[in-house]
């Protein structure tokens, strides 16, 4: 397997992106920044970044060879052993440019799926982190193994290596369902725990990655979920009551948060945690207004929201970090409340709470709440 990432914390590595098809260079330098902030969360450091513009990716190396070389010279310089690109590779590119290059080479979703992995803390979180693993890893086996049953099975013949990737990829689909199944207890569980809960008026923190989500949940529920200035820090969600006034009728969830490019296997197996957004009465889109690439960042959660079947609960805009960038002013979205306010300084939140409040006393669930 190849997920060996992030265990270390001495990894220097060099960031590739690739501009190509119709991605403006300015857009995918941007998304290396991200991936930047993405491989120091995961304990790297960044040795150096490039951009490379291509009408399309190289079938072999993905990006030129010219390229292949300068990053080869460039972390023989620093000792530098790892290579992350922003794309998702093949495993004919993963393996080839390992060759090439002689470290380690990765891609974006093997690095956020590793992050995961390591934060993972409760049994459902680790569960849907193993399995959108495996679901990433499954397609690559066959590349991983056609070098191997061409070295010693010969063209045409069935070699040992293709026995063995049967057997694997049985193992890796066994694995799968034994996941999907325990999930699925799981689930159930959740689901029980919901229904016990249908009666109140549910809250959901939503946002990008970073953008204060748990500590807003802390300071609206007195509670003290953990909070860094890292990606990925929440990954399991927690819900609580709403502390001061109205006990047991207004609960809040905290949720993992979102990132652009978000491996598609992690949203299909934390479906079961995005539920919680899904089943909400009402989004607090939390939103870093010190980020200068907040308004990307905010239309990403509104797409993964979307995607997740939650676009049409009612939110509120909330704008947070204002302490750090004093003169943000947004522009106002039509029908949608915005708040500005510092979940740290515990500046604005009045405000907040208050209409928090005001919607939960006119939702009709909540009028016969005994
Ligand atoms: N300056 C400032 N920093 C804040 C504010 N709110 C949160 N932070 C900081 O932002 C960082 C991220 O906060 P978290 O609450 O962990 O963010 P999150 O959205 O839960 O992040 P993930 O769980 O990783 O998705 C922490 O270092 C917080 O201290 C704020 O109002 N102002
Ligand atoms: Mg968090």
């Amino acid at each position: 397997m190849v997920l060996t990432y992030g265990k270390s914390q001495t990894e220097k590595a060099f960031l590739v992106g690739l501009a190509h098809g119709s991605a403006r260079r300015a857009d995918v330098a941007e998304s290396l920044e991200e991936l930047a902030r993405l491989a120091e969360s995961a304990g790297a450091k960044v040795v150096g970044k490039r951009v490379q513009s291509r009408p399309r990716p190289d079938a072999a190396l993905f990006i030129g060879k010219g390229l292949v070389e300068e990053i080869r010279l460039a972390l023989a310089e620093c000792q530098g052993n790892c290579v992350i690109f922003d794309d998702p590779l093949s495993a004919a590119q993963q393996r080839n440019l390992e060759e090439a290059i002689g470290v380690k080479v990765i891609d974006r979703n093997i690095l956020i799926l590793d992050i995961f992995a390591t934060r993972a803390r409760t049994a459902a979180a680790r569960l849907q982190v193993e399995l959108a693993q495996l679901e990433y890893t499954l397609p690559r086996l066959a590349g991983a193994w056609v070098h191997f049953s061409k070295q010693y099975g010969g063209i045409g013949a069935k070699g040992p290596g293709e026995t063995q990737l049967e057997i694997d990829r049985r193992r890796v689909r066994i694995k799968i369902e034994y996941l999907k199944k325990k999930l699925e207890k799981l689930g159930v569980q959740r689901a029980t725990q919901r229904k016990a809960r249908q009666r109140l008026f549910k809250v959901a923190l939503v946002g990008y990655t970073n953008a204060g989500k748990s500590t807003l949940f802390n300071v609206l529920t007195k509670s003290e979920v953990g909070t860094a200035n890292q990606l990925f820090t929440t990954l399991d969600s927690t819900t609580r009551a709403m502390s001061a006034g109205y006990p047991g009728q207004v609960v809040f969830s905290d949720t993992v948060g979102f990132i652009h490019k978000l491996p598609h296997q992690l949203v299909e197996s934390f479906k079961s945690t995005l539920e919680e957004v899904a089943l909400a009465d009402l989004l607090l889109q939390v939103i870093d207004c010190s980020d200068p690439g907040w308004e990307k960042s905010s239309a990403q959660t509104r797409k993964v929201l979307i995607e997740i079947g939650a676009g049409d609960i009612p939110y509120l805009l909330v704008y947070n970090k204002v302490d750090s960038n004093p003169e943000f002013d947004p522009v106002p979205v039509s029908g949608v409340p915005s708040f500005l306010i510092s979940a740290t300084k515990k500046t604005g939140i009045a405000a907040l709470k208050a209409e928090i409040v005001a919607r939960a006393a006119t939702a009709a669930n909540f009028v016969d709440y005994p």
